[in-house]
């Protein structure tokens, strides 16, 4: 079965899933926007893990582009899988790393067995990725990794994309159709 990619407008941190994506920074050590959330609401048992992982695979920060899995906590999900988007730039083309970030999620999903994942709209809070062009990225790297996917057995069932705000739903509505 191809998976479904979804489109909801909300809190990440209000979702079931077998996996929430975590739009985090190399220190893995929590911020603000989404991260900040999600560790507020996981409570303290995700920046422990987070801590350990930096410790033992990470000491020098999760780099651009990559993904690592931890618990969710008190949240709705079996796991937190937390990537480091790009941050914007106008003068050098990013979009590789954050089509990579969808990737490296998806990969790690699979290899979680999780069968639903929820993305935000990564590196366009804080770091800046003007939206619409973020979401282009999206939906194509999503649509790839699962055409990609080498069967049904380690292909989600289903990717959604939780929007934080209207206009930002509105946008992926558009590339999900623009790329349909
Ligand atoms: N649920 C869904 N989407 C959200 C939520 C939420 N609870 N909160 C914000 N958004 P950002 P980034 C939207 O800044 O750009 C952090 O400090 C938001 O409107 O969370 O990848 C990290 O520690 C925006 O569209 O992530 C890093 O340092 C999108 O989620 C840095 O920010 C992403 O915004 C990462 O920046």
């Amino acid at each position: 079965m191809t998976a479904r990619i979804t489109l909801v407008q909300g809190d990440i941190t209000r979702q079931r899933a077998d996996a929430l994506v975590n739009a985090a920074n190399s220190s893995l050590l929590g911020g603000g926007g989404v991260d900040g959330a999600i560790h507020r609401r996981g409570g303290p048992d995700i920046l422990a893990e987070c801590r350990a992982l930096r410790a033992s695979h990470h000491g020098k920060g999760l780099p651009t582009g990559q993904a690592v899995a931890t618990t969710a906590g008190r949240l709705d999900a079996d796991h937190v899988i937390h990537t480091v988007g790009p941050v914007w730039s106008a003068t050098e083309d990013r979009s590789a790393l954050l089509a990579s970030c969808y990737r490296e999620s998806l990969r790690v999903a699979a290899d979680l067995g999780a069968r639903t994942v929820a993305f935000p709209a990564i590196s366009t809070g804080a770091y800046g990725w003007p939206l619409a062009d973020a979401a282009h990225i999206a939906v194509r790297a999503v649509r790839e990794a699962l055409t990609a996917a080498p069967g049904p057995a380690l292909a989600p069932d289903e990717v959604r994309f939780v929007l934080f705000d209207e206009a930002a739903y509105e946008v992926f509505e558009e590339a999900l159709a623009a790329t349909g």
